[in-house]
């Protein structure tokens, strides 16, 4: 059997991918880094104790900051695909970090390409680079295709697109399998906590469960086109399945406003709102509440929020300098070459992430009953 080398393993399409690996019966490799908690925790339930069994998933320190390290490992696991999705992956933090998520993001990925052409395993080792829809940017042509110029707005999209040309460049001039995912948003019950879905679910979930009274957010009305995690790790392993090293765009190809995804997630728990206002002074007010709905997501959790309430305002701190107003995917390509077929849609992609979240919140109620402390206001 096959295996693979995951960077970027413990976060949510590492945690995704694993899994999907696992299932297929690869030997998965994982590189994680030190930190001074535990980062496990998305990737716990594949965990195998080597003391009683020999194990198919094994994870190692790391960093791709790290060339020797990085090297080390490859020649130790001679991976037949590795996937490349360790990164700085948050836009606005790379604002405040673009140095290091240059290293880590675009050289990050040079020091794999490197690594596998230096031990010579250019012909063994395919390789999956996770590119991403950030680098259609400034909106030049829409739904972005394979062929769609770029026009990185972030030091986390200017990085990548090193990442993408490296990869195009290694595979060009060393005839290795490498290709470039070009995945728009996608999002899951596993998806960090400050991306802009995830950051609406929790909200939702707290303010439905009586836990908070409101949330702020930056833009709203940038749009996304969001799919599943779930549904896009299933791509990334058919990208490295094919004959020929090709890039393929990962998509949905609809759109939606940042403001629509807060409705459809209030929608969720039974809550009705409506946007009032503009620009800093736009606010979004509770407008109905379906009492069944609500109750059959909530339990027996009574509602504390009331019709005409503020639930979410503008801060503008959370504005980016520089800002991707629209990204619509064509992924007719992968449909046709891949057969890529995706079971989600968003509504059903809100509904598991919304549902997660008031699940995850029930349990925070039930511990802070018990004593503890457990909320996590720092989103
Ligand atoms: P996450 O932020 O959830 O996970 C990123 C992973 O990279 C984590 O395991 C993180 O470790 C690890 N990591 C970060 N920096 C380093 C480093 N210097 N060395 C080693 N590991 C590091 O991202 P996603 O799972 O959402 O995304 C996976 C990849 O796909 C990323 O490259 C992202 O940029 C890209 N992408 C994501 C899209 C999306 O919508 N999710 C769309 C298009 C591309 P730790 O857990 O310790 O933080
Ligand atoms: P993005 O995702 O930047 O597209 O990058 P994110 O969810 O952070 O933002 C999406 C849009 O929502 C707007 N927005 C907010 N975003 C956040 N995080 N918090 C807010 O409060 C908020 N208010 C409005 C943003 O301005 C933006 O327009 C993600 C990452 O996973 C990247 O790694 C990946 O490459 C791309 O998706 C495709």
């Amino acid at each position: 059997m096959k295996t693979a080398l995951i960077t970027g393993i413990t976060g949510q399409d590492g945690a995704y991918l694993a899994e999907l690996l696992l299932e297929k019966g690869y030997t998965v490799h994982g590189i994680k880094r030190r930190s001074s908690l535990l980062n496990t925790d998305r990737i716990d339930h594949l965990y195998q104790d080597p003391h009683e069994v020999d194990p198919k998933l094994i994870l190692h320190y790391g960093d791709l900051t790290d060339s020797m390290n990085l090297t080390g490992i490859i020649q130790k696991v001679q991976p037949d695909e590795i996937y490349n999705l360790a990164a700085m992956s948050h836009v606005k933090v790379s604002f405040d970090t673009p140095e290091y998520t240059a290293n880590a993001d675009g050289i990050g990925t040079l020091r794999i390409l490197e690594a596998v052409r230096l031990l010579g395993l250019e012909k063994k080792t395919k390789i999956y680079q996770a590119s991403t829809s950030e680098l259609y940017g400034l909106v030049q042509a829409v739904p972005q295709s394979e062929t769609t110029p770029f026009y990185p707005r972030s030091p986390y999209a200017v990085a990548k697109l090193y990442g993408y040309w490296i990869t195009v460049n290694y595979r060009e001039a060393y005839n290795m399998y490498a290709c470039n995912g070009i995945l728009f948003n996608h999002e899951s019950p596993l998806r960090g906590e400050t991306f802009v879905t995830r950051k609406i679910t929790r909200a939702v979930a707290k303010i439905a469960l009586g836990l908070q009274d409101q949330f702020y957010m930056g833009n709203m009305d940038a749009k996304r086109d969001w799919g599943h995690a779930k549904d896009y790790v299933e791509a990334m392993w058919r990208i490295l399945q094919q004959e020929k090293a090709e890039d393929y765009v990962i998509a949905t190809g609809v759109t939606t406003s940042v403001r629509d995804f807060i409705k459809l997630a209030f929608l969720e728990v039974g809550f009705t709102v409506r946007f009032e206002g503009e620009g800093l002074d736009e606010v979004c007010i509770l407008d109905s509440i379906d009492s069944d709905k609500a109750k059959s997501i909530l339990g027996d959790n009574p509602i504390k929020a009331a019709i005409g309430d503020v639930l979410v305002k503008v801060d503008p701190a959370y504005f980016r300098p520089t800002e991707v107003d629209l990204l619509i995917g064509d992924p007719t390509k992968a449909k046709e070459k891949l057969q890529w077929v995706p079971k989600y849609d968003l509504p059903k992609l809100i509904e598991e992430m919304v549902q997660a979240d008031v699940v995850l919140f029930k349990r925070n109620i039930d511990l802070i009953n018990a004593g503890h402390k457990v909320l996590n206001q720092m989103d």
